[in-house]
């Protein structure tokens, strides 16, 4: 073939060969994205399948690490670090299959291969979600011989126009030479003209082909992304009508918000509610769609629609979200109302056998979820919750039903997208992050942050206002202490609450005097206990320690 009359790769050529790489790579990724379009199905969009394959199975201390560097940014770094490596490997193979153009196909083989071992992995593998990577391969493969053809051809030296047809080629490096040599033969001149004409036309084909490639390849992958943004639930978010509740709550205290610029709100806007999930695209459950199946170990299963579900008595209930990677002081935590139906009320009419203790919940993507039984059938609020602050769960947030319960960490108890609900023991089955090495039971620690003044921030001498959150749910907040550069606690005063689930705003007035200060605070829940000093990481049920700030006052 012609590249072989090169004896190193012709000025341009790797460029070119790049793109080869680079185009093919895009062809794969449209046609596959344009399949799981047509197919409606976002799950099985490959870079994502990718992804949530890698989720899945990285060890837990790179998850860690994803979570603590990148923050609620995981998932985009994580889609960004893929296309990455993807486009590195198309660079490399490109350039490499100039010369050994099998290359190309091996490598449409493995992409192949990857997609399909990512969506076989799947906790709801369907049969047809192995059409994208399989026909985002072979659209790869049969594109990547003709670019690279032209791109061999435009990288051809200018006297290749002695060796023009593949069958010369075996004259490799004397051709190779001949390019140097200014004057060709005669005869060579009446086989191709113009060997610079030539070249110039071989380099133009190959632009021409690449534009037309990557044209294409927008094309169809853009087509595809509309057509899975079709499966958005949005619409059927907006047409959700939500009964009044059987029990309304009485509207929130006055006095549950202090007019402390800073503090967090009492109630967390939806919209800045923090969100962790393990789930790279947002599960798109459209309500007339949704099924929750209760079995295991009860009397009578039970399956529930979602009409079904809301003709249930209704109750609200305010209760405080924390998420056990939840640094101190970290912001993984927020306040609002639900509605929802009583879990116990679900669970009773199921009929919970004896010796069953766990609650093994399932979301609509394969997330699984171990609640303890007792905590559910108590008394306290654990809902099967269908809004938050007025609205319809968010995508986000688990649309159109997910668990909450007071008191337990998210993990444990606030299964988003919730589907399944098993019965069963602690003994016999582990939920995904218990399997991970998080504990198996994990309440809420007391806890206590400072919002102001933040970290570092620059404090004007005289009085100050020191303010932030404290929760304790289930037990509730009796009172919140603060301290200046390990002095004595100070009483803070704390803001009204409508009950013990929820945090509660505190405020302790400091006359700060100039220089460098360490602020500390600590909360002490209705038992009397306060809240440890101990330090505490995360991993495997909470942090714990006092939250600390440093200021300088000026
Ligand atoms: N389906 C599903 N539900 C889930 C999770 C998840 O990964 N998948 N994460 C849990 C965790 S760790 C927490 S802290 C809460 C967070 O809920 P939010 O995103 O609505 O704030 O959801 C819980 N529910
Ligand atoms: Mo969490």
């Amino acid at each position: 073939m012609a590249e072989k009359s090169a004896s190193g790769y012709a000025p341009g050529a790797l460029g070119r060969g790049a793109a080869v790489g680079l185009l093919t790579a895009g062809v794969a990724l449209a046609a596959a994205e344009l399949t799981a379009g047509v197919l409606g199905a976002p799950q099985s969009s490959p870079v994502v399948v990718v992804g949530d394959a890698v989720v899945r199975f990285s060890p837990q201390s790179l998850k860690e690490f994803a979570i603590a560097a990148f923050g609620v940014y995981d998932k985009a770094v994580l889609i960004g670090g893929i296309v990455a490596v993807l486009a590195v490997c198309a660079v490399a193979l490109g350039a490499a299959s100039l010369r050994r153009p099998g290359l190309a196909q091996g490598a449409m083989a493995v992409f192949a291969a990857i997609g399909v071992a990512a969506v076989f992995l799947r906790p709801d593998f369907a049969p047809l979600s192995l059409l994208p990577p399989l026909l985002g391969a072979a659209a790869g493969a049969l594109v990547v011989g003709p670019l690279a053809r032209r791109a061999a051809a435009a990288s051809a030296p200018p006297a290749a126009g002695e060796a023009p047809e593949p069958a010369a080629a075996a004259a490799g490096e004397e051709s190779g030479s001949a390019a140097a040599g200014p004057a060709p033969e005669p005869a060579a001149m009446e086989e191709a003209p113009d060997p610079t004409a030539a070249s110039a036309t071989a380099r133009r084909g190959f632009l021409l082909a690449g534009a037309g490639t990557a044209v294409a390849a927008l094309a169809g992958g853009g087509i595809g992304r509309l057509l899975l943004a079709r499966a958005d639930v949005g619409a059927q978010r907006a047409t959700v009508r939500l009964p009044a509740p059987a029990k309304p709550l009485p509207p929130l205290p006055k006095g549950v918000d202090l007019p402390i610029r800073g503090i967090s709100p009492f109630s967390t806007p939806t919209a800045r509610f923090y969100r962790i999930d393990t789930a790279l695209t947002v599960p798109q459950l459209a309500p007339d769609e949704w099924r929750l199946r209760v079995h295991g170990l009860v009397d009578r299963p039970v399956e529930l629609d979602f009409a079904e579900l809301l003709k249930r008595p209704l109750v609200e209930a305010d209760v405080t979200l924390a998420c056990v990677s939840n640094e101190v002081g970290g912001d993984l935590v927020g306040n609002t109302r639900w509605l929802g139906v009583r879990l116990a009320e679900v669970l009773r009419a199921a009929g919970v056998q004896r010796g069953a203790d766990q609650l093994l919940s399932s979301s609509a993507d394969g997330w699984t979820c171990g609640t303890p039984v007792e905590a559910v059938l108590d008394g306290r609020d654990a809902l099967l919750a269908v809004a938050m602050d007025g609205d319809p769960l968010t995508p986000e947030h688990g649309f159109p039903v997910r668990m909450v319960v007071p008191g337990l960490y998210g993990y444990v108890s606030a299964t988003k997208w919730v589907t399944d609900i098993k019965v069963t023991r602690f003994a016999d089955e582990r939920s995904y992050w218990a399997d991970r090495g998080w504990a198996v039971e994990a309440p809420i620690k007391t806890m206590s942050r400072i919002d102001v003044p933040t970290s570092r921030a620059a404090v004007a001498a005289g009085t100050v206002a020191v303010a932030g959150v404290a929760w304790a749910q289930r037990r509730g907040i009796e009172a919140v202490q603060a301290r200046v550069d390990s002095g004595e606690w100070r009483d803070a005063e704390l803001a009204e609450v409508p009950g013990i689930d929820t945090w509660r705003q505190w405020t302790w007035e400091w006359d700060a005097e100039p220089g460098p200060h360490t602020l500390q605070v600590r909360a002490v829940d209705t038992s009397g206990r306060p809240q440890t000093g101990a330090a505490a990481d995360p991993i495997p049920n909470g942090a714990s320690g006092w939250h600390t700030v440093r200021v300088e006052v000026e």
